[in-house]
């Protein structure tokens, strides 16, 4: 069964051969190489893209650097009213955008329509947001003076895009970016480019219907050198990176070597506290999503499962019990929980730190392993597992992207906390308990040391209304909702004298 998929391929304009770099509404031949994009669904060959040459970015840049220069001056409203219209035509796509991805990239349909819904849903945030860029006004010391403050956009802002929420991440950067007044030049995960492709066509429509000026939203494919071209680049003020945390330093160099900004997004090592107060249907429920969702593959899914001892023994049995029913197979059919992983490079990792933890001492308790036979020929689809581990051990500490639960064990909940936030990584983390000392501590100073804590609910799925990201190894940026749209604009402080005099400030006395 192909689902439909090449009907889907030819409405989204994706064919064998596609240019991988446009300038907002054209597409251009400037490339080097090419890039061939399998599906994990099925391992057959969806299409090949071509690479973005330095020439090729170079013109895009420039293109980008004429178009802000007419972008900041269409008023904020207007610009979301382009925008409001972007997630318009996302809303005609849904169906056949969230089937591309989860063919290209292994996530269930169900998650790809879930993931094209946030990109819809940032962009009706964006419109609301067009008018309320607000600055504040402050009350000078010196007489006949004004101070307030004014948000400007910052310029060409890099938008560079993981694999696994390959269009939603580029569309929390880009729409807010584009609202505040900033042109977007985007470069994909080399490993998802086809739906990164798709998304081009969408806004390229809309931007063509509105006459607008190449430039304004720009595509350019390849692997990390084309990336380099953005983080090195002067004329790029900011740079929003979704990765892994070895790629997100080596941006924060480069970026940070010329004073620029960078916004990154990298690992999670995301736990979940299971507390003996806990609601356990709940628990149990948040946990399985939060482990096998998107086979294991999200910033967010959770991979630390801190269980108190008085019900470590249930959790245990009812989660074995609950990964016994867990159906692997082809994302398409929606009869399946868990995909593929992205490719063969992600099952040997997985593979490896399945082997490092037991060498630990990790103890599994449902094994892991490659599954074969029919419909898992691209080689791709995994078992989820589940190790009982320390958290101490080295595997335990890192992030491996893929469906993996370490079951850790606790005492009281201090110790728990510090279980919870002794590791490098810091974006989400979760307590599952009906106590509210317990739910108010982990939310406090001395609680989780993580951007997103929640309770009672597991540690994927924000929303995007709130900021999005985490500390430490995590990166420390915020993106999506709340005020996340300051990182992209540059605020100005003005002062304005209305009278006849010129009074200093701090009093200072300065007479000829
Ligand atoms: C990511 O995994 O890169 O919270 C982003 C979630 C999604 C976004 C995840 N809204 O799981």
């Amino acid at each position: 069964r192909d689902f439909g998929i090449k009907e889907v391929l030819k409405r989204l304009s994706i064919s064998g051969e596609n240019l991988g770099t446009s300038t907002g509404v054209q597409w251009i031949e400037a490339s080097e190489g090419e890039i061939s994009s399998y599906s994990p669904a099925d391992g057959a060959l969806i299409g090949k893209v071509k690479v973005t040459s330095k020439a090729g970015y170079d013109q895009v840049m420039n293109q980008a650097d004429k178009a802000f220069k007419h972008w900041r001056l269409i008023p904020a409203p207007q610009r979301g009213e382009i925008v409001r219209q972007v997630g318009n035509a996302l809303r005609e796509s849904k169906e056949d955008l969230g089937k591309l991805v989860s063919y290209e990239m292994g996530k269930s349909y169900q998650e790809g329509l879930g993931e094209v819904q946030e990109m819809i849903d940032i962009c009706d945030f964006a419109v609301g947001l067009s008018r309320q860029l607000y600055g504040l006004t402050m009350h000078s010391e010196r007489p006949s003076h004004r101070m307030y403050e004014q948000w400007h956009p910052l310029g060409v802002v890099g938008v560079i895009s993981a694999f696994n929420f390959p269009v939603a991440v580029w569309s929390w950067n880009a729409m807010i970016a584009m609202v505040c007044g900033n042109v977007c030049i985007w470069k994909p995960s080399e490993k998802a480019p086809l739906s990164a492709i798709a998304c081009q066509h969408i806004i390229s429509s809309v931007l063509s219907a509105n006459d607008m000026p190449e430039g304004i939203s720009s595509l350019v494919i390849g692997d990390f050198k084309v990336g380099e071209y953005i983080s090195r680049d002067k004329r790029i003020p900011l740079v929003s990176a979704t990765g892994s945390t070895r790629m997100g330093k080596i941006v924060a160099q480069e970026v940070g070597g010329r004073l620029g900004r960078s916004l990154l997004e990298l690992g999670g090592n995301n736990a979940m506290i299971v507390s003996q107060h806990a609601d356990l249907d709940i628990a149990i429920r948040a946990s399985l999503f939060g482990a096998v969702g998107t086979a294991g593959q999200r910033c967010t899914t959770t991979r630390r499962l801190i269980v108190h001892d008085a019900v470590y023994d249930e959790v245990k049995e009812r989660l074995k019990a609950a990964y016994q029913k867990l159906v692997v197979g082809n994302p398409l059919d929606e009869a399946n929980h868990v995909g593929p992983l992205i490719d063969k490079d992600a099952v040997s990792m997985y593979l490896t730190a399945i082997d490092n933890v037991k060498a630990e001492g990790g103890k599994e308790l449902v094994s892991g392993g490659v599954l074969k036979g029919e419909g898992f020929e691209s080689g791709c689809y995994v078992k989820p597992c589940i190790i009982e581990a320390e958290n101490h051990y080295e595997m335990v500490q890192h992030e491996t992207f893929a469906p993996i639960l370490y079951l850790i064990r606790y005492q009281d909940l201090e110790e728990a906390i510090g279980i919870q936030n002794d590791v490098p990584q810091g974006l989400s983390s979760a307590i599952m308990t009906l106590n509210i000392r317990e739910s108010e501590l982990f939310l406090s100073a001395a609680g989780s040391d993580c951007g997103i804590a929640n309770v009672n609910i597991g540690t994927s799925g924000a929303e995007i209304g709130g900021a999005f990201g985490g500390e430490k190894e995590t990166g420390g940026g915020r993106e999506s909702g709340s005020d996340s749209w300051k990182a992209y604009m540059r605020r100005q402080t003005n002062t304005i004298n209305y009278g006849s005099a010129l009074p200093l400030a701090q009093g200072i006395k300065f007479d000829i």
